[in-house]
């Protein structure tokens, strides 16, 4: 399926077409300002405002895609890109369908260190991942490939522990095993082909990446308003370190100043009553669409 020449102007994202990663890919997408709708209808989806399509796929099948060039960028789970072994770059880390491939196996049982494993069967959907794990510690053991319904194998006798991907752990406490080693750390991944694109598509790749990272971090974010007495601006300001120049605008009141700012989200919380105590009044927090640095 190689497409040897680049002859086609369009960038061709692919992304995963009805699964846990579809909505937040969309959401992305949107949030960065490429326009389409009937995504849920169509395999390919013409953009409104950019020379984009999206390619709706099966998460399992967007590594190879972009590999071989048929699209020049996806959004797929890093267990997907590593297990394929794909020959694509990884341009950013996107931080949403996070989950872990992890060694699961039946609680209490004997299967508890790596060495254990040695001659055992595994069933799992990433055989490649697995047998690494074990092959670089110099363990040999056995795959039986599944497709899904992992967990359950154990108890069927089908296999001696499963290797899968783990969110909560709630299926694989509901199914009594008991998580091990961790194989990888996956969220989804954007990934772009190592084959060639034209300059007019890389520069949009480019454009691309810089919406990426404002979206990222405005997610972030929030923007912070409060009222204080002039005075106080001083030591209010050495309270959220990211304030170095605040926006300070003069209130009615000659007294009196409002404070604007943008501060990492986890930070609210924590300074919130500090600042009440230093003198500040009227916090607001509000979301942020998007920030270029
Ligand atoms: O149809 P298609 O092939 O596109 O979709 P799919 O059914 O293969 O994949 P989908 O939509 O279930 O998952 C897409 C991607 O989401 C995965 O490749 C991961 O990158 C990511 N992801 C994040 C997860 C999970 N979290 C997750 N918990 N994928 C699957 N799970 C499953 C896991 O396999 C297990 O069955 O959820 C169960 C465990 O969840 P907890 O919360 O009980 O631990
Ligand atoms: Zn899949």
């Amino acid at each position: 399926m190689n497409r040897t020449k680049d002859s086609s102007t369009s960038l061709r994202i692919a992304i995963q077409k009805s699964g846990r990663l579809t909505d937040k890919t969309i959401d992305l997408l949107h949030g960065i300002g490429v326009e389409f709708d009937n995504y849920k209808r169509n395999l390919m989806v013409k953009t409104r405002n950019f020379d984009v399509e999206l390619l709706l796929l099966r998460d399992d099948d967007i590594p190879e895609y972009v590999q071989d060039g048929i699209c020049d960028l996806g959004f797929v789970g890093a267990n997907e890109v590593f297990e394929k072994d794909a020959d694509v770059t990884v341009l950013r880390g996107l931080n949403y369908g996070n989950c872990r491939l992890s060694i699961a196996a039946p609680k209490d049982g004997t299967l508890q260190d790596a060495s254990d494993f040695e001659g055992k069967t595994i069933a799992t959907s990433y055989p490649y991942l697995t047998n690494k794990f074990f092959q670089d510690q110099g363990i040999n053991i056995n795959i039986v490939e599944i497709s899904g319904a992992v967990e359950i194998t154990p108890q069927l006798e089908v296999a001696d522990a499963i290797s899968d991907l783990v969110s909560t752990g709630g299926t694989l406490r509901a199914n009594g095993l008991q998580e091990l080693f961790t194989i990888l750390e996956s969220e989804t991944k954007l990934i772009q082909t190592n084959k060639e694109l034209s300059p007019g598509k890389q520069q949009l790749v480019e454009k691309f990446l810089v919406r990426i990272d404002g979206y990222q971090q405005a997610k972030k974010s929030r923007y912070i308003m409060m009222n204080a007495p002039l005075e106080k601006v001083d030591s209010i300001s050495k309270i959220i370190p990211s304030m170095k120049s605040p926006t300070i605008v003069s209130l009615a009141e000659s007294d009196m100043v409002a404070i604007q700012t943008v501060i990492p989200i986890n930070k609210f919380w924590e300074v919130m009553e500090e600042l009440k105590e230093a003198g500040a009044s009227d916090i607001v927090m509000l979301p942020i669409e998007s920030m270029i640095l």
